[in-house]
């Protein structure tokens, strides 16, 4: 069998960008993410263009129980993850700290940082069981620079960045890597779920200056993934030219 990718949130942006670039590289394909429409669009195209294959699962990562079951329904042959990419996450909201939504900050904590680690906790298992692996975890610029307004994006990125070095700890007598991945400003579907489908003002966040596109982490991410086995990429920071800093993009 080929090795094996799990690529959580691959129905979009970078998830499904990684998709692409491990389905390249032959590896066949654990795909993750709420909308199952997408997944069985990509997962047909995958197979069209690099004949590679993939399995399907339908869960929201907020919920321990089905993220749990779902992972442990996979055919044991199907356990033998060789990269994990913890992709899925989001941002609810760019307002002061003070006028925050409760929920929008439930939604992110569970989703960047609990989801992130339900997920984990099952593949490690299998990671250590197999004696090989490699967890690579989506932070952000802002899980290392806080900037106006991000407060609780940021703190729950600033955990993840927190988790990758706690995971590598951990999970280094077992030899699995771990490595972090952290991206400025990617023109996703990120500023529209963002800005809860206001178009206008996600298209915005990226006038004036060029963006990273998704395939752009993708590679960075397949970079770190495809070291000799001795070498181990900690963490790699990937901005776009006209980004020097959370906050500080140069716009024409
Ligand atoms: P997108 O919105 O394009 O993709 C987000 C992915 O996460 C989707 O596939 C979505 O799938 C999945 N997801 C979100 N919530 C859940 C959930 N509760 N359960 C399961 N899957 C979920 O954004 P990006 O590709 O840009 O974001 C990917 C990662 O990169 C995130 O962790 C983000 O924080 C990080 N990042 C993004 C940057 C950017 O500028 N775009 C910069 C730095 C980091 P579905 O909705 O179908 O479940
Ligand atoms: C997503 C990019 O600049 O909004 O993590 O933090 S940014």
């Amino acid at each position: 069998m080929a090795k094996i990718a799990l690529i959580t949130g691959a129905t979009s942006g970078i998830g499904e960008a990684c998709a692409h670039v491990f389905a390249r590289e032959r590896y066949d394909l654990i795909l993750t993410g709420r909308r199952m429409d997408r997944l069985e669009e990509l997962s047909a195209h995958l197979k069209e263009e690099y004949n590679v294959d993939a399995t399907l699962l339908n869960f929201d990562v907020r919920d321990r129980d089905e993220t749990v079951k779902n992972l442990e329904s996979l055919p044991d042959e199907w356990k033998k993850v060789n990269v994990l990419v913890n992709n899925a996450g989001l941002s609810l909201g760019l307002e002061p700290f003070q006028q925050g939504s409760y929920d929008d900050w439930d939604t992110m904590i569970d989703t960047n940082i609990k989801g992130l680690l339900y997920v984990s906790k099952v593949v490690a298992n299998w990671m250590i069981a197999n004696k090989t692996g490699h967890i690579i975890n989506l932070g952000s610029i802002a899980g290392k620079e806080v900037y106006p307004n991000g407060n609780v994006y940021c703190a729950s990125k600033h955990a993840v960045d927190a988790l990758n070095k706690g995971m590598r700890i951990d999970l280094l007598p077992h030899g699995i890597k771990v490595t972090a991945v952290h991206p400025g400003a990617v023109e996703t579907e990120f500023s529209e779920v963002r800005f809860k489908g206001d178009k206008a003002r996600a298209k915005k966040v990226y006038e004036g200056f060029e963006p990273l596109v998704a395939a752009d982490v993708a590679e960075t991410i397949w970079f770190a993934a495809s070291r000799p086995a001795h070498v181990n990429i900690n963490e790699l920071t990937v901005m776009p030219t006209a980004q020097s800093g959370g906050a500080n993009i140069f716009r024409k």
